[in-house]
This record gives structure tokens, C-alpha cells and sequence, in this order.
């Protein structure tokens, strides 16, 4: 069976929302921020704001110098993940190969329609999305996810790229490595004390030396290099679950203060308990990420011996780890996340949450001041899901992090 796999990912996501919901904002510098008056970062930006050199996670203050004249507006992280479960549904109807990859990215899959037959359907998949949302995306089309995601990065906004077998070093053979999808600054480094400078470079590399530095990974290398691979397309109706819960913040001013610094990892461990609850999640490891006033940043985890839903353990945990790796130095930023999620109704003994009834009866109140994140009972499963998702990847974290919001 051929695959024909489609990346899509929406332009300028929450910028192009927050146009659409106010078109007097149509065609100018939009900015998607936390308090613009705070120091909260970039979200993102429109296009008419990106030529002023404005980009996502950019500080507000350095984006308010280069773009003056820019709309800054507070992000609305319920009207965007609305609108992405929204934007799901209606992909649904091309294929049920549809794997959501972030907050406004997923990869179709299609079979025996061949190249030809996937341009109409990428053209209507973007017709359908404008004249259902107003809104435009790009679509990278491929023989498997790294081609398509590659693909769709090319030609933004509003684009669509076809990137067919056998194509893939013409279209990257003569860019940096670092245009492939996975290759991070250090990776790219080593890469470079190698002599390979550009995917071209590491695609002809021999695998064995690759493999000898980078183990499994070097092979990943080299055949992502050669726009290869063959990971499935998971749809998400088929359950993905998510692989940690978290939530960072960064402080309004840089200090030591421990004390202070203490309450705010007190403040994380409560939203994280609380959104494990909320998902029906146990816990077994508790990570605490530091990150100094120069943006040196520090992650520690530790494992615990039982899973676990209890704030009080989560912040006892990350209490320890902050206390045991603190280096003195002004923060800028705390953070608290836990992985090993399993979900309760999994579980076939009963969780320690459950024997404890005082902690049980506290949580329910802290939990019960928490305001209702999902529109109705069905899209709340998708959105559990998609949130989930969401989660796993870096970037789209902080979008659901206090960082902005
Ligand atoms: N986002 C965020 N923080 C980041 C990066 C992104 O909150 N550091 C949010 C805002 C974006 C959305 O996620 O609108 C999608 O991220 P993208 O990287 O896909 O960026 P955009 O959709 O905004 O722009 P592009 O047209 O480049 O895809
Ligand atoms: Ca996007």
C-alpha cells in the first residue's frame, strides 16, 4: 500500500484567531502575548509583525523595540484549542489517518492516491479549512512525516509543497543540517567537528562511524539525511496518551529568594497535581527545571517509588531537587513537570490518593476552584488527548504553561 502523508500546519495559529475574531485587526502586526505589560514572551506574530523581525519567544520588551507600532494582545489558550479541535474534525472528513502533532499541526495519511491525486487533495483540504475558518495553512505533502513536516516549512504562508520520492536532497541536499527535523544545536556541533556542514554532507557520511558516535541515533541520522522513515501515523482516536503534565513560569523579576523561589514551586506542584487529577493520571517521576537569570537552564528529575496523584509528594519531591541543585544564582524561570503517567483506571490496586481520605477531601477543594477548560463532554476527550499531545512537545508546552498566560 502506497502512503501519501500530508503535514499540515497553520499559519501564524493564534495571531490569524485573534484577527479573525476582531477584523479590524486584519493586515496588521499582531503580537499573541502573555501581559504585554509584564515580562511575558512572544507567542507568536503575524506576518505583517514578522517583518519587523518579531518571532515566537522573543522577550515582549525587545519585540515592542522592533515593532512599536505592533497589537499586543493576551492569548486566549480556550479559543485556540476550540478552534483546533475544530480544525481536527474537519480534517477527519479527508482521512482517518489524522495524527494531531501540536496545538495547530497534524499528518494525514492517505493511500493509492499517488502525487498527482494528493495536489487536489491538499487543494481542498486548504480550501475547505479557509472558507470554514478564514483560515490559511500550509501543507507539506511526502512519502512519510519527516518529508511532509520538512515540506511544509518551505513555502509559508499559505503554501504547498510536494516534496515526491527521490526529491528530498534536491530540495534540502544544500541546506545546514539543522533544517532536519530532530537535530538539535548539539548534534549539529559534532556534526560539524565531522566536516558535515549540510544534510547533503551527512546524507553520503558512512552510517557505521555515525553509529560508532551517536549509536541508534546515528542511524536516525543518516537516514532522516536521506528523507527516510517510516513511522506509522497514529490517529488519535486510537488513544494517545500523554507522556508528561507540566507547567512553568517565569518569575516577573529575576531573584534568589528561596523562600520565594520555594512558593512558586509550591504554585507549580499544585497546578500539575491538579491537572493530573483533572486527567485521571498517577505519576512516578517529578522533574524540576531551573533556569538562571543568563537563561542557563538546569532539569533534574527523580523517580519515585510508587506512582503517585499527590501534590504534597510531587512538591516535597521537586523541593528536594530544587534544594539539592540550586546554585545560589538569580532565576528567571521555575518549572515543575512529572512523566511516568499511568492512567488510574489502569491501575488494579487502588492508588495511596484514594486510602488517604484527608488529602482526598483537600485536593477536591483546591481542585474545585479550577475553571472549566473544555466546551462539552466529547470535545473534552479530544482536547484531553490533543492537550496531551501537546504536551510532549517542547515548544507547544508553554502554551499551557503560565509562562505566557
Ligand atoms: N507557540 C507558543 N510558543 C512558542 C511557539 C509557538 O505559544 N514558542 C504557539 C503560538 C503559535 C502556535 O503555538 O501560534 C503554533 O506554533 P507555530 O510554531 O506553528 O507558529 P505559528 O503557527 O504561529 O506560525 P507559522 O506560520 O510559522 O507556523
Ligand atoms: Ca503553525
Amino acid at each position: 500500500m502506497e502512503r501519501v502523508i500530508f503535514h499540515i500546519d497553520m499559519d501564524a495559529f493564534f495571531s490569524s484567531i485573534e484577527q479573525l475574531s476582531n477584523p479590524r485587526l486584519m493586515g496588521k502586526p499582531v503580537i499573541v502575548c502573555g501581559d504585554p505589560d509584564s515580562r511575558s514572551v512572544v507567542a507568536t506574530a503575524s506576518y505583517e509583525a514578522r517583518k519587523y523581525g518579531l518571532k515566537s519567544g522573543m522577550p515582549i520588551g525587545q519585540a515592542k523595540k522592533l515593532c512599536p507600532g505592533g497589537i499586543y494582545i493576551i492569548g486566549n489558550p480556550k479559543k485556540y484549542v476550540y478552534t483546533s479541535v475544530q480544525i481536527l474534525k474537519v480534517l477527519r472528513e479527508f482521512t482517518s489517518f489524522v495524527e494531531p502533532f501540536s496545538v495547530d499541526e497534524a499528518f494525514l495519511e492517505f493511500h493509492d492516491i499517488g502525487f498527482v491525486g494528493a495536489l487536489e487533495v491538499a487543494r481542498e483540504v486548504k480550501a475547505k479549512i479557509r472558507t470554514t475558518f478564514g483560515l490559511t495553512c500550509s501543507i507539506g505533502v511526502g512519502a512519510n512525516k519527516i518529508v511532509s513536516k520538512m515540506a511544509s516549512d518551505l513555502d509559508k504562508p499559505d503554501g504547498l509543497t510536494i516534496i515526491k520520492e527521490g526529491e528530498f536532497l534536491d530540495f534540502f541536499g544544500d541546506r545546514e543540517v539543522r533544517v532536519l527535523w530532530g537535530i538539535g544545536e548539539k548534534t549539529e556541533l559534532k556534526l560539524a567537528s565531522l566536516g558535515i556542514r549540510t544534510v547533503g554532507d551527512l546524507a553520503v557520511f558512512p552510517e557505521k562511524t555515525l553509529r560508532r558516535i551517536f549509536g541508534e541515533y546515528g542511524s536516525y541520522l543518516k537516514q532522516t539525511a536521506n528523507g527516510i522513515d517510516d513511522s506509522p501515523v497514529v490517529p488519535y482516536y486510537e488513544g494517545i496518551e500523554p507522556k508528561s503534565i507540566g507547567h512553568e513560569y517565569t518569575l516577573g523579576f529575576d531573584t534568589s529568594d528561596k523562600r520565594y523561589l520555594l512558593s512558586m514551586l509550591l504554585r507549580l506542584c499544585e497546578q500539575v497535581g491538579r491537572r493530573m487529577r483533572r486527567e485521571g493520571y498517577l505519576c512516578d517521576t517529578v522533574t524540576v527545571k531551573i533556569r538562571y537569570a543568563d537563561f542557563k537552564t538546569l532539569t533534574r528529575q527523580r523517580k519515585l517509588s510508587d506512582p503517585i496523584e499527590r501534590d504534597d509528594i510531587v512538591f516535597h519531591t521537586a523541593r528536594s531537587l530544587f534544594l539539592g541543585n540550586y546554585n545560589g544564582d538569580k532565576i528567571r524561570l521555575l518549572g515543575v513537570s512529572v512523566s511516568g503517567l499511568i492512567k488510574k483506571a489502569d491501575l488494579l490496586i487502588d492508588p495511596i490518593f484514594d486510602i488517604d481520605k484527608r488529602h482526598s477531601s483537600c485536593v477536591h477543594v483546591v481542585d474545585s476552584n479550577n475553571p472549566a477548560v473544555y466546551i462539552n463532554k466529547r470535545s473534552a476527550r479530544i482536547a484531553g488527548i490533543y492537550l496531551g499531545i501537546c504536551l510532549n512537545k517542547i515548544l507547544k508546552i508553554q502554551i499551557f504553561s503560565t509562562h505566557y498566560w
